[in-house]
């Protein structure tokens, strides 16, 4: 089935155009609503929360593994070597609460070396993503109880009772995720953390400020995964939402920000162009970006003026020798 739509073409004219009629899903109206009010302000900017559908969060899993992406190996390799601290500090039968269920190599890592971990709570959006997690973990920690919590932890959210045996509660947020938030946006994250736990801790990945040229390469890796990563926004914007975006008439953009200490990725436009989204038609000119991540890089002390700030108390940080990367423990009184 077709419809004719108008499309105001380069020379400024109206010209009909046949439409194939396209059905949207259920589950991706939230990402329709979000595309339609990206690309309708002045300065289209989207969440990157929508980087992650199956082929985005298969991309992602490769961006792990490039030689120029150095947080996640220079994560693990301080929980390697710094797990059995990490342990001490957490104590016996503790509650880990983690944000994103991620691949589970970090996690695995620090409940293998915990003494009797309780229950583990992942929380995704995904209840896909958190079924497989929850399976294969099953295997390997017998008696641990692992409650997965489908939830957007970047709204309000609360966690199942404790066990009457549970000594402390931790929750996990590794791989820099935080950063990919904005000021406030983190801060409110830290909040709500801290509500929603009552008393513990939490075990935090910052990405620290370094030399542009590495966050440079980092973001524009030379087989060009972070541009597919990027890239694959548009397509996923076809797939689900049935848009016309010519993902040739667009191309990867990311840059270290110093002012505002971050890495922004964008979408750039090749030409002047019009797109067509849901029932909605949007106009790009040439150079014109979509903005779709921030991803903030901290010092330990800007990060520890944060957590002061959201009543959380800063203890050790765990980091690498080259201090790329830290671990960052934050006490979280009752
Ligand atoms: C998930 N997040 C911490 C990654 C980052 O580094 O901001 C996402 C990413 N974007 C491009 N490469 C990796």
């Amino acid at each position: 089935m077709t419809r004719v739509e108008e499309i105001k073409s380069s020379a400024g004219y109206i010209e009909p155009v046949q439409v194939a009629a396209f059905s949207i899903a259920h589950d991706a109206l939230p990402f329709l609503a979000d595309m339609q009010a990206a690309l309708a302000q002045p300065v289209k900017s989207i969440s990157p929360k929508h980087f992650y559908d199956a082929r985005g969060s298969a991309l992602f899993d490769r961006i792990c593994e490039l030689p120029e992406y150095y947080p996640t190996r220079t994560e693990v390799s301080i929980l390697q070597s710094h797990a059995g601290d990490i342990a001490q500090r957490i104590g016996p039968h503790a509650e880990i609460i983690e944000f994103g269920a991620g691949s589970l190599r970090k996690v695995r890592i620090l409940l293998a070396a915990l003494d009797a971990p309780e229950r583990y709570v992942p929380i995704d959006i995904s209840g896909e993503h958190l079924r497989s997690s929850a399976d294969a973990l099953h295997a390997e920690f017998a008696g641990l109880d692992i409650a997965p919590l489908v939830a957007d932890y970047t709204q309000e959210w609360a966690l199942p009772a404790t066990s009457t045996s549970t000594r402390r509660r931790v929750a996990f947020f590794p791989g820099s995720t935080i950063g990919n938030f904005t000021p406030p946006e983190a801060r409110q994250f830290l909040i709500r953390c801290a509500r929603a736990l009552g008393a513990g801790a939490l075990l935090l990945g910052v990405d620290r400020i370094k030399h542009p040229d590495i966050l440079h390469s980092a973001y524009n890796d030379a087989q060009g995964v972070t541009a597919a990563f990027n890239l694959n926004l548009l397509e996923r914007a076809n797939r689900e939402l049935g848009a016309n975006f010519k993902l040739h008439q667009f191309a990867h953009s990311a840059f270290y920000n110093a002012p505002q200490q971050r890495i922004e990725m964008h979408l750039v436009s090749a030409c002047h162009q019009n797109v067509r989204v849901g029932d909605a038609l949007f106009c790009f000119e040439e150079g014109e970006t979509l903005h779709t991540e921030n991803s903030h890089k901290y010092t330990i002390d800007s990060m520890h003026r944060m957590a002061r700030d959201c009543g959380l108390v800063p203890g050790p940080v765990w980091t690498d020798p080259l201090h790329a990367f830290g671990l960052l423990w934050l006490d979280i009184p009752a």
